[in-house]
């Protein structure tokens, strides 16, 4: 039964039951608005390194995740024009933060912030999805709300997801603790995520391993890709 040993706190997944079936690597708003020179981040005067991090080690476990088999998912953050999905109390927060004033649904260096069809809003050309890969639109930090990424998963026997992307504390964090609670198995994988504060990416790290794992299971890209390697 394939393990991945070098998990914390456990091997990862709890049971074994290991398979490019019935699991998908999902990576998780890699946007121009995240992680982009002159994205949504960026603008607002968070270190870029943080957030560009991931993106190395994220190209390496998604070649293989890709030569294994498995279930490649990606996501997006990011409100219709009209901005009709966009809470209010959203959009005030995020212009609290930003420079000028200027936040979600505003016209940022990338075209309007964190709206789709712009060019901040677009995933990253380093991981961009092949034909065939789905690309969940969201308008939260979860993954699940108000989108059909739990059909999609359903439909395809899909049972443990790998967790990658940013932010590890925000969207990443959110999808995590919801699939727990779907009953999704998780690893969240420490160097493909990533932060704007780095003591917020090892806080998070930290709360999934409390009581026994209780969103799940921290990984690292190497073990992982030798694990997927061996399937
Ligand atoms: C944030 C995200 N941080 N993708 N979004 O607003 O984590």
């Amino acid at each position: 039964m394939p393990f991945v040993q070098a998990t914390l706190p456990y091997a990862w997944p709890y049971d074994g039951q290991l398979s490019a079936g019935n699991t998908a690597l999902i990576l998780i708003d890699m946007q121009i608005d995240f992680c982009g020179i002159g994205g949504y981040v960026d603008k607002m005067g968070y270190d870029l390194s943080y957030t560009r991090a991931p993106i190395e080690p994220l190209q390496r476990l998604l070649a293989a995740a890709r030569a294994a088999g498995l279930h490649v998912i990606h996501t997006r953050e990011g409100h219709r024009p009209d901005l009709s999905d966009l809470p209010a109390n959203k959009r005030w927060r995020s212009r609290q933060i930003g420079t000028n004033g200027v936040g979600i649904g505003d016209e940022g260096p990338c075209g309007r912030i964190l709206v789709r069809g712009e060019p901040g809003w677009e995933l990253i050309p380093e991981l961009a999805p092949l034909p065939g890969e789905p690309v969940i639109d969201k308008p939260g930090k979860g993954s699940f709300y108000a989108t059909d990424l739990d059909l999609l998963l359903r439909t395809r026997g899909v049972r443990n997801l790998i967790l990658t992307g940013i932010t590890t504390d925000v969207c990443v964090h959110t999808t995590m603790r919801d699939a727990n609670d779907r009953g999704y198995e998780c690893a969240l994988v420490e160097d493909c995520t990533g932060a704007t504060d780095p003591g917020n990416h090892a806080a998070a790290l930290k709360m999934i391993q409390m009581q026994g794992g209780v969103f799940g299971a921290v990984a690292s890209s190497g073990p992982l890709i030798a694990a997927l390697q061996s399937l």
